[in-house]
């Protein structure tokens, strides 16, 4: 981005009374965004901003935590209630669409101040927002993470990062950018540029590392202890049923080794069928599955559909007939 730009910003945020916020159920990047900035205007201009966060993802929570066990020191303090009267500016990171900031737990909550935008995501606004300082607005919709704009801001002023806000910046880039997968050489660079000696790959990864609940892991236990075989050709379709996570346990299928994953569920009177088939298998044989259960829906008495590779389905009819017209469906594409 252009080195003008952060000057403008910078400088009209100087004398402000600056709140920082993001999305709700805020995720790993606008997190660890909000602190990176939140220490970067601080170090500028011997004045703190707050932060303001409606609820935390549990990703973000989880991650939180382990941090937290790492550097036991660090503060993240951060406002969940906010009076915007407070403030002169509010800085909106990783996120352009305002239904998606929820002030003091109510949708409703006007956002009646001056705002900025700092985010990655497509931005196809083409009327401007009165409130919006549009001609600051730091996007760049071509990078997988708002971690990246903040770290090229700081960059641009040869502010030096200390380690654990490497570290929470590493998380945001490896996690937005789906461990590299939807990143470029720019992200990679930045990244590599935030390890150091102290800085452990190792040590992020495990921080990153997700518990599954108790009750999950059980669930896929059992899914993968009821499951039931079916070949055709090549193909191998697996056949479980659980209680609940039906959705987790038919992917848990696809992991291990099944083309296609299905499972079904039934508690009271609600039966449903969630499934998963690999892409390949899909752009292969032109299975789509949410189409198979759209089409069974009137059959089924019920509600169905989805993507070619993952769908779902509830229903009042008969469960067997039901389960068995879906897996007949299916093996017409393999
Ligand atoms: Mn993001």
């Amino acid at each position: 981005m252009l080195y003008s730009k952060y000057e403008d910003f910078l400088s009209f945020l100087q004398y402000k009374k600056i709140l920082i916020t993001t999305h709700d159920l805020v995720d790993i990047d606008g997190f660890a965004s909000c602190f990176a900035l939140k220490f970067f205007l601080c170090e500028r201009f011997n004045k703190s901003p707050s932060i303001f966060f409606s609820e935390l993802s549990k990703a973000t929570k989880n991650f939180m935590n382990k941090f937290l066990i790492k550097f036991p020191e660090f503060k993240f303090d951060y406002e969940t209630e906010v009076n915007l009267a407070n403030y002169d500016v509010c800085l909106i990171i990783d996120t352009n669409d305002l239904s998606q900031i929820h002030f003091n737990s109510s949708k409703s909550s006007k956002l009646d101040i001056p705002y900025i935008l700092i985010d990655h995501h497509h931005y196809g606004k083409t009327e401007l927002e009165n409130r919006n300082i549009s001609s600051l607005n730091l996007i760049n919709d071509d990078i997988s993470s708002s971690a990246e704009i903040i770290l090229d801001l700081i960059e641009s002023q040869n502010q030096d990062l200390p380690t654990r806000y490497r570290y929470l910046m590493a998380a945001a880039i490896l996690v937005d950018s789906g461990f590299f997968r939807y990143g470029n050489n720019g992200t990679i660079r930045k990244f590599s540029r935030l390890l150091d000696e102290k800085v452990n790959y190792q040590h992020l990864l495990n921080m990153l590392q997700n518990e599954t609940d108790i009750s999950e892991k059980i669930a896929k236990i059992k899914g993968l202890q009821r499951v039931e075989l079916i070949r055709k050709g090549d193909y191998l379709i697996g056949v479980s049923n659980v209680s609940s996570f039906g959705a987790n346990v038919a992917s848990m299928l696809i992991k291990n080794g099944f083309d296609v994953g299905i499972v079904y569920s039934v508690e009271k009177n609600r039966k449903n069928i969630n499934s998963r088939a690999k892409k390949s298998v899909c752009l292969n044989t032109g299975l789509h599955l949410g189409k198979i259960l759209e089409e069974l829906s009137k059959y089924a008495d019920g509600s169905g559909g989805g993507h070619d590779g993952a769908a779902s389905i509830a229903f009042n009819a008969e469960l067997k007939q039901v389960l068995s017209k879906f897996i007949e469906k299916i093996k017409h594409f393999l």
